[in-house]
C-alpha cells in the first residue's frame, strides 16, 4: 500500500507481477524477486482529478481607452446656505436726506412763578447801556494804544468811525476833548500826518461857520485869528450848504456840508489826559 503512493504507475505494474507468488507482508521475502520482467507499458488513464482550488486573482489589465462623453447629469438639489462672509469695508457717506415732517406739538409746560419783571427789565436795560459804553471805551482805548499823534500841548486821536460833524464832536466831548482844532503849522502837520499815515483822504476837523455864515470859528467857539490852512478857492460855501470843515491828506482845509459821515480826529489837552 505504501508503494502505490511512492512510485510512478509504470513501475507499479512490474511490482505487482512479482508479488503474485509472494505473501506480501511488511518487507518479507524481497529476495525472491527473481522472475521480475521489466515491461514499460502506459498505464490506464486515471480517473479525472478533483477540481482544483480556485486560483489567485490575475494581475490588473492595461488601462483602457477613454470612454465617450456621458450625458449631462440631472441638476442637483439646492445646497444648504453657506456661512456668513466677512464684514466688508465701510461705504461712502450718503447724501443728507430731506428734512422730516415736524413732530407733534409737545405738552404745555408747568406755569412759571410770578416775578417782579419790571425791576428786572430795568436792570437789564442798564446793563445793556453799560456794556455799550464799555465797548465804546474799549474801542477808544484800542485806537489810542494803536498810536496817538501829539504836540507839546495836545494829543490827537484818529477815530475810524464814520459820523456826521455834530456826532463826531459829541464823541470827542464825551471823552473830554473836541474835534481837532489846528491853531499852528505844527498841530496842522501832526493831524495831516495822521490822515496820510492811515491812507485816508479826508477827516472832519473842529472848524465851522454854523453860528454865522462866512465867519469860521473853532468848534469850541474860540476865534480863528492867527492861523488858517484853506485850500485855494476855499471856503466857497458850495451850494450854499457848507458850514463845516474837513482836512485832506495834504493838510489843507475845505468847507463841506455837515451831514455826510466820515472819520474824524479828536484832540485832548495834555493837562487833562
Ligand atoms: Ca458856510
Ligand atoms: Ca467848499
Amino acid at each position: 500500500m505504501r508503494g502505490e503512493t511512492l512510485f510512478p504507475a509504470l513501475i507499479l505494474t512490474s511490482v505487482m507481477l512479482s508479488l503474485l507468488t509472494i505473501q506480501t507482508s511488511h518487507g518479507q521475502h524481497l529476495a525472491e524477486e527473481a522472475c521480475t520482467v521489466q515491461i514499460l507499458v502506459p498505464g490506464l488513464k486515471g480517473e479525472p482529478g478533483q477540481k482544483g482550488q480556485k486560483g489567485a486573482p490575475g494581475r490588473p489589465g492595461r488601462l483602457g481607452p477613454p470612454g465617450e462623453l456621458g450625458q449631462p447629469g440631472l441638476k442637483g438639489d439646492k445646497g444648504i446656505m453657506g456661512r456668513f462672509g466677512k464684514v466688508g469695508p465701510s461705504g461712502m457717506k450718503g447724501v443728507k436726506g430731506e428734512m422730516g415732517d415736524p413732530g407733534p406739538r409737545g405738552p404745555n409746560g408747568e406755569p412759571g412763578l410770578p416775578c417782579e419783571c419790571t425791576p428786572m427789565r430795568n436792570m437789564i436795560g442798564e446793563i445793556d447801556i453799560l456794556v455799550a459804553q464799555l465797548s465804546s471805551e474799549l474801542k477808544f482805548i484800542k485806537n489810542a494804544v494803536a498810536g496817538i499823534k501829539e504836540t507839546d500841548s495836545k494829543v490827537y486821536l484818529l477815530v475810524k468811525e464814520e459820523k456826521r460833524y455834530h456826532d463826531a464832536e459829541a464823541y470827542c466831548q464825551t471823552r473830554g476833548g473836541h474835534l481837532a482844532m489846528p491853531k499852528d503849522e505844527g498841530a496842522n502837520a501832526a493831524i495831516a500826518g495822521y490822515i496820510s499815515d492811515a491812507g485816508l483822504s479826508r477827516v472832519y476837523i473842529g472848524v465851522h461857520d454854523r453860528d454865522q455864515e462866512g465867519v469860521f470859528t473853532y468848534v469850541d467857539h474860540s476865534p480863528m485869528t492867527t492861523f488858517t490852512k484853506w485850500r485855494k478857492g476855499e471856503p466857497n460855501n458850495a451850494y450854499d450848504d457848507e458850514d463845516c470843515a474837513e482836512m485832506v491828506a495834504s493838510g489843507e482845509w475845505t468847507d463841506v456840508a455837515c451831514n455826510p459821515t466820515m472819520y474824524f480826529v479828536c484832540e485832548f489837552d495834555k493837562d487833562s489826559v
